[in-house]
């Protein structure tokens, strides 16, 4: 039977008011039907906005330690469900088992990182200039929070927002992509089940201009947090500038993988497989670029191409496949274009380049695993975010020119670097404009508690995890308290 799964609004399990609904599949078996979803319209965003907001005023009194044995709950209880919550977000989106497993784990942690920040979410005591003063700074909510999630990370990514954006006293509307609504309705689920009040978290489901958008134009709304597209990103930047809203961006990457003429090359074949075809090239920090030193280039790409023939394509469920599905349709169409544009651009399709349709195959969207050589910087497969299984292979002649080609897009989110050599790898974390640089490991892999997002076009100045995820969901307040019991004048009453 199929499940009907429904939005969750001021504590209720509740329909889109319109009664409507749309479907999700399975990416590996379209007839695999895994439920289906309200498909929400203006009525249920304003009922989960008015929610939230109605929720803010107790949950923001709630003392944060308080707020944190919830989250711990939470951590705990996604530990106990694991095994079930990484399969049926294998069945909607595709990747892997130990893959959904990871990505269960990341929110695991997260929640446990965000339960101990209950205690601690540190401000500073400093001296004051005049006596009998004291001085301290504290974090302080803002309000409501909308999340905005992507497909590829359906738990771990709304854990980053969620658990920080709650332990500091803020309520939530989220909104995950269509393509993976189980998930997140699971994910909220699992708050409820942890004892997250009524109103405090609210969620629903339904298509970015229909929901995400008018979200988060909302007046109600006080914080806007997105993952995914660079094109929906400066749509939301437009807007959240125009209203003068917070909004923190993490949108996409063509990170590449430096392997210097120095390097283990077997390590760094098994790290650009790896960064290239993990999640199925669908990460934002996905190694899309791997920059070889000319000197070793050759022996690389033997080697590199072999593997990735090797790799073993199927339905994430069964333990034989290392590779997943792409999403949709559209990621399939994508990756076709870009094929295309790879090949007429004149680099040299070495591995893959076309879609599995043998019967095995053709009720899911399977893309051979791809790589493109000899590809040049200024190439649009060398530039553009594809966001699937396909990796281009570069050559330099020396670091300086690898770091170059490392640095010559628009985006800065994740890079790495393969050498034996301490100072070449100093070099490289001091030149790499990135938000995270790796030595000696592939482009994905960032851990939860060190700050994560990226430079340039890749966001828009936050980060997420680590300490700096709750500068965005917090406000700082200065506080002076002047015990003296007369007026005194800063910066005046000096001697
Ligand atoms: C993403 O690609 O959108 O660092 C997030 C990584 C994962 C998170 C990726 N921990 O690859």
């Amino acid at each position: 039977m199929t499940e009907s799964y429904k939005n969750f609004i001021g504590g209720e399990w509740v329909a889109a008011r319109s009664g409507k609904t749309f479907e999700n599949r399975n990416p590996a078996d379209n007839q695999d039907l895994v439920g289906t979803f309200p498909d929400s319209d203006r009525d249920d965003l304003e009922a989960a906005v008015k929610a939230a907001r109605g929720a803010y005023d107790s949950w923001r009194k709630t003392p944060a330690p308080h707020r944190g044995e919830i989250l711990y709950r939470a951590g705990q209880i996604l530990k106990d469900r694991k095994e079930e919550l990484a399969k049926i977000m294998t069945r909607e989106m595709g990747k892997v088992l130990k893959e959904t497993r990871g990505d269960v784990q990341e929110a695991i942690d997260t929640a446990f990182y965000a339960a101990g920040e209950g205690r601690r979410l540190f401000g500073d005591t400093v001296p004051c200039e005049l006596p009998n003063k004291f001085g301290m700074s504290v974090r302080c909510p803002i309000g409501v929070c909308v999340m905005i999630t992507p497909w590829n990370f359906p738990m771990a990514i709304p854990s980053w927002k969620i658990f920080p954006a709650l332990i500091c006293g803020n309520t939530v509307v989220f909104k995950p992509a269509t393509d993976t609504p189980a998930s997140a309705a699971k994910f909220v689920e699992v708050l409820q089940q942890a004892g997250v009040p009524a109103g405090v978290v609210n969620f629903l489901t339904g298509g970015g201009s229909k929901v995400g958008m008018p979200l988060a134009e909302h007046p109600q709304v006080d914080v806007v947090s997105f993952t995914g597209s660079t094109e929906v990103g400066r749509r939301l930047a437009e807007s959240c500038g125009r209203n003068l809203k917070r909004l923190s961006l993490e949108m996409g990457g063509k990170n590449a993988q430096i392997v210097m003429d120095d390097a283990d090359l077997d390590l760094a074949v098994e790290g650009a497989l790896w960064g290239g075809f993990g999640t199925t090239g669908q990460r934002c920090t996905a190694t899309s670029r791997v920059v070889l030193h000319e000197k070793i280039a050759d022996a690389f790409m033997k080697q590199f191409v072999d593997r990735v023939n090797k790799l073993r394509l199927g339905n994430g469920l069964e333990a034989s496949s290392e590779v997943g599905p792409l999403v949709n349709q559209g990621q399939v169409d994508t990756v076709e274009q870009y094929v295309k544009i790879g090949k007429d651009e004149g680099a040299k399709l070495v591995a893959g380049g076309s879609r599995l349709t043998d019967a095995a195959y053709s009720r899911g969207f399977f893309y051979r695993p791809t790589v493109f050589d000899h590809v040049k910087p200024t190439m649009r497969i060398a530039q553009e975010e594809i966001f699937g299984p396909v990796v281009s292979c570069l050559r330099a002649r020396s670091l300086e020119e690898a770091i170059e080609i490392q640095n010559g897009t628009i985006f800065g989110l994740s890079s790495s670097i393969y050498t034996r050599d301490v100072n070449k790898a100093f070099q490289a974390i001091r030149d790499i404009q990135a938000g995270i640089t790796y030595v000696n490991s592939p482009t994905i892999g960032a851990e939860v508690q060190l700050p994560f997002g990226g430079v340039k076009q890749t966001g828009n100045g936050h980060r997420e995890a680590g300490q700096t995820v709750y500068d965005i969901f917090s406000e700082w307040k200065s506080v002076y308290v002047d015990y003296s019991g007369r007026l005194q004048k800063a910066q005046i009453d000096v001697s």
